[in-house]
């Protein structure tokens, strides 16, 4: 399995990312790749799924903590910049509070998706034409940079909502919330949404819902495969496994081959052989207790304001200050 030269500098980061994961020892792919087109639509029908606590419990929390969050603001005019802004839905639920509370503000979401955007700038045109509105499309980074430096005249807020962070292991988790303190400035705030430890058996059935969306989520990495490269995977011969480590808070995916599979990738000029068994690992979600998070604020350079959680302790968006 020894890609071309020629072939490797070509390729996609989508590709590139493909070729290196599935040439270890032990196949990997990254979760970011989950949400192309048909993606989105399988992730929306999980945020809906009963099993899938962790939507609904930042939902509350976002509907009970604007008065919280502009307190700390102390009256100051600020931008709030959302990293990673889905449909924006949760969001709207601050902003409305915000408004109805006097606070003066921008709204600057983030996110790769062009078409995500794009409705969320005609729901806050509909909603609050007056409301300053700024969408950013691109990498969190690309478009931090863009926005430059904060310059201390406007307070940030920026929202990383959703439990993203938990996408990624504590130790690039705390490497990527450093690297954005960098954009801000003493007295900016970061509001991150992480998901916690809790009862393994709730944590599970978040993760492998009866219904098979979780299921079907992850088995479409291997459709995207297949359809953007290529690729000859038979997903039916696949199957989507959760496990739950309570000791390291990891909740890990994998997709697992029922047989030995041998899969070519066209765009990859590449076979791989899987034997029964052997393990694709796709997802972590991490889970943090409260200390771990203090801990990871310190860390990365924020002193940890405050813990924002709902009533059955799931979720916490944690505040932390510059
Ligand atoms: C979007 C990263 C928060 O890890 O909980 C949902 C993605 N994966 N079900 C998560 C996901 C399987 C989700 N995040």
């Amino acid at each position: 399995m020894t890609g071309s030269a020629t072939t490797s500098t070509t390729l996609s980061p989508f590709a590139r990312d493909v070729l290196s994961g599935l040439s270890q020892s032990n196949p990997q792919l990254n979760s970011k790749w989950f949400y192309d087109e048909r993606g989105n639509v399988l992730f929306q029908q999980i945020m809906q799924c009963p099993e899938y606590y962790l939507t609904d419990a930042e939902a509350e929390i976002y509907r009970n903590s604007a008065s919280e969050l502009l307190e700390e603001i102390q009256g100051a005019t600020f931008d709030m910049i959302e990293l990673g802004a889905g449909d924006g839905s949760k969001t709207q639920l601050l902003i409305e509070r915000f408004l109805a509370a006097g606070a003066r503000f921008a709204y600057r979401p983030i996110d790769l998706n062009a078409a995500a955007l794009s409705e969320v700038r005609e729901i806050i045109g509909l909603r609050w034409p007056a409301l300053e509105f700024q969408a950013i499309q691109g990498d969190y980074f690309e478009a931090l940079d863009r926005l430059g430096r904060s310059s201390g005249s406007r307070r940030r807020l920026v929202l990383f909502p959703g439990a993203n962070i938990g996408n990624f292991s504590p130790g690039e988790a705390t490497a990527i919330l450093q690297r954005i303190r960098g954009f801000l400035a003493p007295g900016d705030l970061l509001l991150t949404g992480f998901d916690l430890k809790k009862d393994p058996a709730v944590i599970l059935a978040a993760y492998n819902d009866p219904a098979g969306h979780t299921a079907a989520f992850n088995l479409n990495l291997l459709h995207r495969i297949n359809r953007e490269l290529g690729g000859n995977f038979q997903p039916d011969n696949w199957r989507h496994w959760e496990t739950y480590d309570p000791a390291s808070g990891a909740a890990r995916s994998y997709l697992l081959p029922t047989k030995k599979q041998e899969v070519t990738i066209t765009a990859l000029e590449q076979t791989f052989t899987f034997r029964a068994w052997q393990a694709i690992s796709v997802e972590i979600s991490q889970k943090y207790s409260l200390r771990e998070i203090e801990g990871m604020a310190d860390a990365s350079g924020y002193e940890c304001v405050r813990h924002l959680q709902d009533r059955r302790g799931y979720f916490s968006d944690s505040l932390w200050r510059v």
